[in-house]
């Protein structure tokens, strides 16, 4: 492929001049000038200079079906010249919205007494955890219980950037830029086995210790007063931390017992990452209330929403009157439509199916090669999401300083090398397209030997380990 000829240098300082990004230092981006990515075709990204890099990050976790699929342009077009806009508020709907809703309930598994049947629409991740407080605290309201009102996420959760979303997320650096959490929102600790496990600790022991810290922030709090728990099945944002088998299933057992609801963010974990449609049904726990975006449309375009449970639906239809809440967006037709189509992708190229049964596995077993790197103290994948972590001893797991900001330093080697992979902190994580092959698994493997190895170069030259 060739990038079509853009001034770079043209692009950046417009960019510097007036594009305030997300997530960023300012000052600092303006110092360098922003990389300008111009195209993209299958698991690869093109920059403006014409760098080929392979891109294991699914853009940001949601370009399931690879780039340049021009059946999801199509119905873009097709939806655009058709019925381009309209609202769903007064009593009105459209075609693929509607279509969609029921597209959804189909794919969304029953577990137990939970089935899902209904779906509230957004643009976005965080509108959608927006929304799951907004039901939440009707619901209980509905039901005569207004004292319930807190909800508990976790520490190094990412639940979006708005108001509520970040306040559900357990994010420091975000709490301390905007007087968050709002109130009645509170957090417990992340099941994250590696940092947290006591010496000689099993995995599933853990689980159910970690799991067992909710119950004690129930009881800290007052049972009468919890609304509801939200968590994603695992953590993308804070790293790809996958919690024990047991972790799941003893945090439904709590739940249970206090009555409250479950919401399972599942942004990223959803349309096949983990190879199910739906995270909960791999970890085997009941979720009311699941949130979607990203993949739902590949991002190919902005779509977000909530699948709502029966426990939640009903109450809010039966007992509901008008829910004073929606966006102007909710069930727009054109993201509706493209959903559509890459759904019927997915359905057609068995990519769920293929994560969990062949490039799932094949990835697992690559990557669990990495464990004897010196520079790895764990290396773990869950479907098609994967983190290692990057220690300066191995056998006793000694995390580097993180003033050397050493994730950074093998982030910086893995751009040079034509590697889009994330750092968080000194954990390096992937989630790459669910289209891979096996061949591109070993291409991506490769270069991750080698961002591993020039890193390692980088901590011995310095000092920093031995
Ligand atoms: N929930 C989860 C679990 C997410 O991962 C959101 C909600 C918010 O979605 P929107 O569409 O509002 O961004 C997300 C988003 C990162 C990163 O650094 C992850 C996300 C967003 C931005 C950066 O890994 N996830």
């Amino acid at each position: 492929m060739t990038t079509t000829s853009i001034n770079t240098q043209h692009i950046q300082a417009m960019d510097s001049a007036h594009f305030l990004h997300p997530f960023t230092d300012f000052k600092d981006l303006n110092t360098r000038g922003a990389r300008v990515i111009t195209e993209a075709k299958d698991i690869y990204v093109w920059d403006s200079e014409g760098r080929r890099m392979l891109d294991a990050m699914s853009g940001l976790w949601c370009v399931n079906v690879g780039y340049g699929r021009k059946e999801l342009a199509d119905a873009a077009q097709a939806q655009m010249m058709q019925l381009p806009y309209y609202n769903s508020f007064f009593q009105t709907t459209n075609v693929p919205a509607a279509t969609l809703a029921a597209k959804l309930a189909s794919l969304a598994p029953t577990v137990g007494d939970r089935s899902f049947e209904h779906v509230f629409y957004s643009s976005s991740g965080s509108e959608s955890n927006d929304s799951n407080v907004r039901m939440v605290r009707r619901y209980w309201d509905l039901l005569g219980q207004p004292e319930r009102k807190v909800i508990i996420g976790r520490v190094n959760g990412y639940h979006g950037s708005t108001m509520a979303g970040a306040s559900l997320g357990g994010m420091s650096g975000m709490h301390a830029q905007g007087d968050l959490p709002i109130p009645n929102i509170t957090h417990i600790e992340q099941p994250y086995y590696f940092e947290k496990a006591l010496p000689g600790e099993s995995s599933d022991a853990f689980g159910i210790r970690a799991a067992g810290w909710l119950e004690q922030k129930i009881l800290e709090i007052g049972p009468e007063k919890v609304a509801a728990f939200i968590g994603e099945p695992v953590q993308g944002a804070g790293g790809v931390i996958i919690p024990p088998d047991t972790y799941w299933p003893e945090i439904q057992r709590i739940v249970d017992k206090y009555g409250i609801l479950l919401v399972s963010d599942e942004v990223i974990c959803a349309f096949g990452r983990v190879g199910h449609w739906f995270a909960y049904e791999k970890f085997g726990y009941k979720p009311d209330l699941v949130t979607f975006a990203k993949a739902i449309t590949s991002g190919y375009i902005p779509l977000g929403g909530v699948m709502v449970g029966n426990r939640v639906a009903k109450v809010l239809i039966e007992q509901g009157g008008e829910f004073n809440h929606g966006y102007t967006y909710s069930g727009h037709p054109v993201a509706c439509a493209v959903a559509l189509a890459n759904l019927e992708i997915m359905e057609r190229e068995n990519l769920v199916g293929r994560v969990r049964d062949d490039v799932g596995p094949y990835l697992a077993q690559q990557f669990a090669g990495l464990s004897s790197h010196p520079l790895v103290g764990v290396a773990e994948t869950c479907g098609l999401m994967a983190g290692l972590v990057l220690v300066k001893d191995k056998a006793s797991k000694t995390p580097f300083p993180s003033e050397l900001e050493v994730g950074m330093r093998c982030r910086a080697h893995c751009f040079a090398n034509g590697l889009i992979m994330r750092a968080v902190g000194d954990r390096m994580i992937i989630a790459p397209p669910l289209t891979i092959t096996h061949a591109q698994i070993d291409e991506l493997m490769a270069l991750i030997h080698k961002v591993l190895d020039l890193t390692l170069a980088d901590a011995r030259a310095a000092a920093w380990m031995d």
